[in-house]
Formats: C-alpha cells, structure tokens, sequence
C-alpha cells in the first residue's frame, strides 16, 4: 500500500471514529535490521534500514484532558484521562501509543512544562507493517505516535528523544527490555540508506546502500511464526550478557573485543561464553559488513549475513527451525547473504538476492516450506525507506 493509500485509510477511520477529521497525519515505518542483532542493550553497533511498511496516526487535539486512542487493527476505542495514566494499567495494543502518551508527558515535565498544561488527544493508528514479523511493528507505533505527541503538544523534543520515549514505553508501560534500534530506525531511516548506529554515543551514520543500483534487493521472508519480545526468551538473553559484562569486569559487552575472547572462555560458563562470543562477534561484523560495503559494495556483504546468523543460531540460541529452513534455502537458492532479523524465536529472515532471481528465490521457499510440512512463508521485498515524518 502506498503512504498516500494509508493515509487516506488514516483520515478516514479517524473521522468515523471521531466525528471529525483530525488535526494533522504523521506516519513512521518498520524496521528491517540488516546485521547487529541484540548488540543494542550492550551498547554496541546496529545497521538497520526503515522500509516501506508504515503506521500511519491520525491526531487532534482535545479541549479537555481525555486520551482516546483507536486502531484499525483492533476492535474498540481505549479511553483514559491524562490525570489518570497509569504505566502499570494500561494494557493491550492501546499500551504503545498510551505508553508514549505517558513516557511523553514525563520528557515535558523533566523540560519543565507541567503535565497539567497538556490537553487531551484523539489518535488513531493505521498500519500495514505486518505484526509479529520482526518489522517492528510496535516501534512504528511508537514512533508515529511520538512524533504526533510532539507536535500537538509543542515540546519540540528531538529524534534522539523521541526514540527513548519509544523505547521507555516498551521497556516500562508494555513490559518488553528491548533496546533502541528499532525506535532508531524508524525515526532516522532514509530512502537507500543503512543507519550505523553506535548505540552508546546514539551517534548515527546514514551509510548509502546502492542495492538497487547494483541490480539487488533484499526479500523479507517471514514465517509467519509470532514472537514477543516480553515472552521470556529475549529477556533471558539480555541477562545471560549482563552476567557476562559482569563477570568480565565491564560496563556492557561493548567493551570487549575479538581479542577478549580467549579470556572470556576462562571466566565464563559455556552458555554465558557463547551469548558473549555473539555480541563481541556481531559488533564486529557490524563495522565489517559497512566497510566492506564501503569499499566493494553490496554483494560484497552476503558472507556477513550468513556468519551473523550462524551465530545467532549457535551461539545466541534465537533462531528456529522455520527461520533455519529459510536462511539455508534462500543461501542454496542463489541468495547472497540470509540471516534471521530481529530479535527472534520466530518472525522474519532477510535475504540479499539479485534482482533476476528473486522470483525463483521465492518459488523455491515456498516450495521447501511446504516440504518440510511449515506454514508457507509471507515472502516481499523491502527497501530503506524515509524514517518517521508528518504526511500532512
Ligand atoms: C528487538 C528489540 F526491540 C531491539 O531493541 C533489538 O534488541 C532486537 O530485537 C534484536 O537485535 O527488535
């Protein structure tokens, strides 16, 4: 669907919900991580793209101090007081935009504006970011709710805020630790570009891309087996590499290099040692898969994305045998470079193909899936795409 397609959509619902058409539309996109997968909380290195898959919220403001939030994806309107907007009761899919109400709303008091000074909002959120995909569904949510917030409410907060907004909410009102990549990406993406991001200074590099000048494109194979990040699995990890940067003597695994490895088998347990090896392995193959974009272009990092999800199958223990089946059918299949992406136990792997191959690509995987007795696979192409922005 085109952004003018669900922007329509957005203006639309809003006004049969709200018996008025709203005061403006942002909208802001999922996220495809190309390389650097749970690097994110430890401080480390990300390099994801926003693609074209967007959330649209459709906004007003209110005379009074009521929230009311609707989505196209759900039955029902939530309704809450700004007066009453409680982290720990709010629930469900009406938790993201509520939650950046709320985390918002806590930024304008630490800049000194009141929270008795905002007005209330209507909101609505239309979206054809597919959940449960590892697209980051939630963070375009978060992000187009943000940006909207920010405007209605004239805090004049910026990206990097806006993202530790996103992601406060996640972390507090939704209950999933997850990190700021994928707010990040939404809100920094830009068309044909990966963001490097170093996620301990929250300084971002748009690195260009030139897939399709090089004849190539990426396919997001998803498997159409949901996860959630507040499922225990993701945190698990997250706290197996806090163990680990404590029992190494460091603040996050991002102090550790390659070089610190032989030692971290002599301290660690061999599952500690493991999740550790693919941190402190995944940052450097962060900064590798860009220089060697760099320097010989896109083909030149398929072997980056096959090692990434080898690790993440070995070492980090994320992957499944539905995301398994896809990376080592789309490698046989002539792909470049597959990996699982995002946080996974289910969700999406991406693959880096030529153009002319795509389809063949894609056949092939739905055949495999079918062999192997799997849900057959959502197989699309994706590009970076614009991050997070107001439509009208
Ligand atoms: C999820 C999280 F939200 C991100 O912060 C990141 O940790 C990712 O999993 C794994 O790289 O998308």
């Amino acid at each position: 669907m085109t952004t003018t397609e669900l922007s329509q959509q957005g203006r639309e619902f809003f006004a049969g919900q709200f018996g008025q058409p709203p005061d403006g539309l942002w909208s802001a996109p999922g996220r495809v991580n190309l390389i650097g997968e749970h690097t994110d909380y430890n401080n480390g290195f990300v390099f994801p793209i926003a693609i074209e898959k967007r959330t649209v919220a459709a906004a007003g403001l209110r005379s009074d101090r009521r929230l009311r939030v609707a989505s196209s994806s759900f039955p029902g309107m939530v309704e809450v007081s700004l007066d009453e907007l409680d982290p720990d009761a709010l629930q469900g899919w009406a938790a993201y935009p509520l939650g950046v109400a709320w985390a918002m709303a806590q930024a304008a008091g630490e800049k000194g504006i009141p929270g008795a000074q905002l007005a209330g909002v209507d909101l609505t959120l239309t979206s054809d970011v597919p959940a449960g995909a590892g697209l980051s569904s939630s963070a375009a949510v978060e992000c187009a709710a943000a940006l909207a917030l920010n405007e209605l409410w004239g805090l004049g907060l910026g990206r990097e805020e806006l993202a530790r907004i996103g992601q406060l909410a996640e972390n507090r009102v939704v209950g999933a630790p997850t990190g700021i990549m994928d707010q990040s990406a939404s809100l920094l993406g830009e068309p044909d570009h990966g963001i490097l991001l170093d996620c301990q200074s929250l300084r971002a590099e748009s690195v260009p891309l030139g897939f399709a000048a090089a004849g190539l494109g990426l396919l997001v194979i998803d498997t159409r087996t949901s996860h959630s990040h507040a499922d225990g699995g993701y945190a698990s990890r997250r706290r197996s590499c806090e163990e680990g940067a404590k029992a190494m003597g460091v603040p996050s695994l991002r102090a550790l290099g390659p070089g610190d490895l032989p030692r971290a088998a002599g301290v660690l347990d061999d599952e500690t040692f493991r999740r550790v090896r693919h941190i402190v392995t995944e940052n450097q193959r962060v900064l590798d898969t860009v220089a060697a974009l760099q320097a010989e272009g896109p083909s030149a990092v398929g072997p980056f994305l096959n090692e990434s999800h080898v690790s993440m199958r070995d070492d980090f223990e994320i992957s499944t045998p539905e995301l398994d089946l896809a990376v080592s059918a789309a490698q046989s299949l002539g792909a470049l470079g597959a990996r699982m992406t995002g946080g996974g136990f289910g969700g999406a792997a991406i693959a880096l193909v030529r153009n002319g191959d795509a389809a063949g690509i894609t056949e092939g995987l739905i055949r495999e899936f079918a062999r192997a007795g799997f849900t057959a696979p959502s197989i699309f192409p994706v590009s970076a795409s614009a991050g997070a922005r107001r439509e009208e």
